[in-house]
């Protein structure tokens, strides 16, 4: 391979292949705070809930959540702790599938994800129904290891790594803003690798709810 190959093919002026400050990570070594919970499809639902167009709560079961449509992507994966690990294979139901079938009231704005033990991340509803989001049951063409998320995550591509939440169980509806787990502590609430949104004390008036 000659040097220029490491760019990714970027020609004078093309998007760089990384994001700035990162750097690439071949090995997708786990990175999460806590426990990694124990999956028991019994006990498992995921459901959206909060200001949905008809007010209720939709709920799957682990089967019924087999049974959805999916899809393919591949891409890269940005952690702020500035690696990114080049063309993640995912595959599971694509967020816009879930907003088809749950539909949100006109006034939603926002959406939290929801995982075990309280883990959370908002982003824009516009982020949740991007190209390449997915609700991600496989990586690499196998079931998801159990440190990576396992039986479900989500996958928010384009933003840094914490907003694609792992063992996740619910989204809310969201009529305003409010911050996640990682946003209340420090962290960016927009998240966008391309502007190094890594931390809350970049944001400008707008770019997020006040802190707590
Ligand atoms: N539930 C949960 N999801 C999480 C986290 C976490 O601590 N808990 N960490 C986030 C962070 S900071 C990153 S970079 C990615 C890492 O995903 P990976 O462990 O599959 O590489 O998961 C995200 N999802
Ligand atoms: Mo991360």
């Amino acid at each position: 391979m000659s040097e220029g190959e490491d760019a990714g093919g970027a020609g004078e002026g093309a998007r760089p292949r990384l994001p700035p400050g990162q750097a690439a990570r071949f090995e997708h070594r786990p990175q999460h705070y806590g426990r990694v919970p124990v999956f028991r499809p019994e006990r498992w639902d995921f459901r959206v809930f909060g200001a949905t167009a008809s007010l209720g709560t939709y709920r799957w079961t682990w089967d019924e959540f087999g049974s959805l449509p999916r899809t393919d992507v591949v891409r890269d994966f940005h952690c702020v702790m500035r690696f990114s690990v080049p063309d993640v294979p995912w595959a599971g139901v694509p967020a816009t599938e879930i907003v088809r079938l749950a539909p949100p009231s006109p006034e939603v704005t926002h959406v939290m994800a929801w995982g075990e033990y309280g883990y959370s991340a908002n982003m824009r509803v516009g982020d949740f129904l991007s190209e390449g989001v997915v609700l991600a049951t496989h990586r690499d063409g196998a079931r998801l290891a159990p440190e990576h998320g396992f039986p479900l995550r989500l996958v928010v591509p384009h933003l840094y790594g914490w907003k694609s939440v792992k063992w996740l169980r619910s989204v809310e509806y969201m009529v305003g803003d409010r911050r996640g787990f990682w946003e209340e502590r420090g962290y960016h609430n927009g998240a966008d690798p391309w502007k190094e949104e890594r931390y809350s004390h970049q944001e400008r008036p707008g770019n997020g709810p006040p802190r707590r």
